[in-house]
């Protein structure tokens, strides 16, 4: 399970009974950039393994804006990148998970959504981003990036939430989820989109090949490997463009620094929200490069919205995504790490203040599930 460090009010021992081995974290308290010294990568690691757990994973190591639009300072953020990567080498953790989003990690409009059941999911509505961008962020031409009856219907969506949805809606989408390392007020948010004018979709996948360029060979060198996380969701946002959201864009990279070291994290609910990513099939195709999964269904609908189901719902099939992953840890003679990606608020956690998709009783959940899920398709295979 992922950990987010110290004050996550999800304590190990927690995520121990849950019956995890390992732990997914990253040093959240550095700020975006710096070099991770060895120092804080070991006093991590103790803690981590006083509780009996192993730290596997690094999600992530963040990657600077400046790297992403090629601003000022970049090609030191690469090289502190690369410090940071050989440090954690020296300190044994060898898989670092990363993101090439633009400004924000992942999004969603509701962190509350009500399911029949009572537990709370994560949502994210059309209508109301389409809202978000023209009616608080006002981003000019906006309107030109959606169709005539997506805009009616945020425009009906905006007149009937209250002053307080309004602000809600805002917080959530710009206020920074757990994970995405920065947050930022409307002026700020502003502010930085204005960097990215100017930089397409075509610019944004060459900084991308350009930081792998330069980091790949480090990461080879030192014995680590790297796993891209795909967008969420996976199309534009806000004007941004994107650059990993399909099993063409991860193609292309695979195809432009054919290392080894340049490897996926496997989020199903980040490709799953898209019906033609068809994830068996990517499993597949990308069986020797995926050092990390991360698994979650979505439910989707006619107007692009998607909530987060339960992990065995939903859109995402994943009884064959697990055997396909099966199959493919069987030829790698190796098994990957992999994380329950999210899960509802439930039972007692619904009282309690939770980092929104991380709350304990619905990744354990969500583990229970898929741990059987896996040791019943094992059993059957062999
Ligand atoms: C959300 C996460 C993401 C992910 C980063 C990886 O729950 O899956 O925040 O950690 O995008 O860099």
């Amino acid at each position: 399970m992922r950990w987010f460090g110290p004050a996550d009010p999800v304590p190990l021992q927690a995520i121990r009974q849950a019956g995890c081995a390992g732990i997914v974290t990253a040093l959240h308290h550095i700020p975006n950039g710096e070099i991770w010294s060895r120092e804080e990568i070991l006093q991590r690691r103790k803690i981590i393994e006083d509780a009996g757990l192993s730290w596997d994973v690094v999600e992530s190591v963040p990657i600077h804006e400046s790297i992403k639009t090629r601003g000022a300072h970049y090609e030191e953020y690469i090289r502190n990148y690369g410090q940071t990567l050989r440090n954690l080498s020296a300190c044994g953790i060898p898989i670092v998970t990363y993101n090439f989003m633009p400004v924000l990690d992942w999004t969603r409009t509701d962190l509350s959504y009500p399911v029949a059941d009572g537990s709370r999911a994560l949502r994210f509505e059309k209508a109301a981003f389409i809202a978000f961008d023209l009616f608080i962020l006002q981003r000019k031409h906006a309107e030109k990036d959606y169709k005539p009856d997506e805009l009616e219907r945020a425009a009906r969506r905006w007149e009937k939430m209250s002053g307080e949805e309004k602000l809600q809606l805002q917080q959530n989408v710009i206020a920074g989820l757990p994970g995405s390392e920065e947050s930022f007020t409307i002026g700020q948010f502003r502010s930085i989109l204005d960097t990215y004018s100017g930089i397409d979709g075509q610019k944004l996948r060459e900084h991308l090949i350009g930081f792998l360029r330069e980091i790949i060979p480090v990461a080879e060198e030192a014995g680590i490997k790297m796993a891209i996380h795909p967008d969420d969701p996976p199309y534009p946002i806000l004007g941004l463009p994107r650059v990993v959201s399909t099993a063409s864009d991860v193609r292309t990279l695979f195809e432009a620094v054919p290392s080894q070291a340049n490897g996926l994290c496997f989020c199903t609910g980040s490709f799953g929200v898209r019906a033609d990513n068809k994830l068996p099939e990517m499993v597949r195709q990308f069986g020797d490069r995926i050092y990390f999964v991360h698994l979650r269904s979505t439910l989707r609908n006619e107007w692009g919205d998607f909530y987060e189901d339960n992990h065995l719902e939903g859109d995402v099939d994943m009884y064959k995504v697990v055997k396909e992953l099966l199959n493919m840890m069987k030829a790698r003679k190796g098994s990957v790490p992999m994380r329950p990606d999210h899960g509802h608020q439930m039972l007692d956690d619904l009282g309690k203040k939770t980092n929104p998709g991380y709350s304990a009783i619905g990744r354990l959940r969500g583990l229970a599930e898929l741990r059987g899920l896996e040791m019943g398709i094992h059993r059957s295979l062999i």
